[in-house]
């Protein structure tokens, strides 16, 4: 597929090609990539899920993370007072994180793919509940062995405001709304670009809440 990497007005006759904004060197937010198929990754959600629940990590400083998180794959990125780390179990089980189903990886290689990063394989695969509370400061993504690798992340549930910052900490930041659908994905340069979720859209009497697929490749 071609990129439409201004923002610029595409042939709305074509609706195999989704818009999509570059947010820097090698990022890319493609826009509703993943609408068709929101049904069926939110049913492979609640498998993984089913196998090995969400959970609400501890930061190295002990504080309780806002964001529920699992993970599936070989590999699952986990918090506690010894650090960030990824291990081939699930702590809370002992049993291995559930096997990535097909369509996430099928989906994350086709997102990389279409933002130039050909081959994409996680190894690793975030799952992260945010209800109306939840929010991540900001934070580079640095724990995985292979930065050459990108970072696909899929919005699914309420709309979230993203930030986008640089690649130091005090850099300036930009604001993103990512809708249901919305995929970005960040590499190359913007590999160690900071970060975060300001927080989600939604009223409190809802029980609605966003969901989060963020795919690495991680050792
Ligand atoms: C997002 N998530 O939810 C972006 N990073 O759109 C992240 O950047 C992220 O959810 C590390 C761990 C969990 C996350
Ligand atoms: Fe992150």
């Amino acid at each position: 597929m071609t990129l439409d990497l201004f923002g610029s007005a595409h042939d709305d006759t074509d609706h195999d090609t989704p818009a999509s904004d570059a947010l820097g060197p090698g990022a890319f937010v493609l826009r509703g990539f993943a609408q068709s198929q929101l049904t069926a990754l939110q049913a492979d959600i609640e498998a993984v899920v089913a196998q090995a629940p969400l959970r609400h990590w501890l930061t190295p400083g002990g504080k309780r993370m806002s964001v529920a998180m699992t993970n599936c794959g070989d590999v699952g990125w986990i918090s506690d007072r010894q650090g960030y780390r990824y291990g081939t179990h699930d702590p809370l089980s002992q049993h291995p994180w559930p096997s990535m189903p097909a369509s996430f990886v099928a989906l994350a290689r086709r997102a990389a793919d279409a933002a130039g990063y050909r081959d994409f394989a996680p190894d690793a695969c975030l799952v992260n509940r945010y209800s109306l509370d939840a929010r991540l400061t900001l934070h580079q993504d640095r724990d995985e062995r292979d930065l050459g690798a990108p970072i696909v992340s899929v919005s699914l549930g309420l709309p979230a405001t993203f930030l986008w910052g640089g690649v130091h900490r005090s850099d300036r930041t930009r604001r993103v709304r990512l809708a249901p659908g919305d995929v970005v994905v960040w590499g190359g340069p913007s590999r160690l670009v900071y970060h975060g979720i300001v927080g989600v859209e939604g009223s409190f009497d809802a029980q609605a809440v966003r969901y989060n697929l963020t795919f690495r490749r991680a050792r």
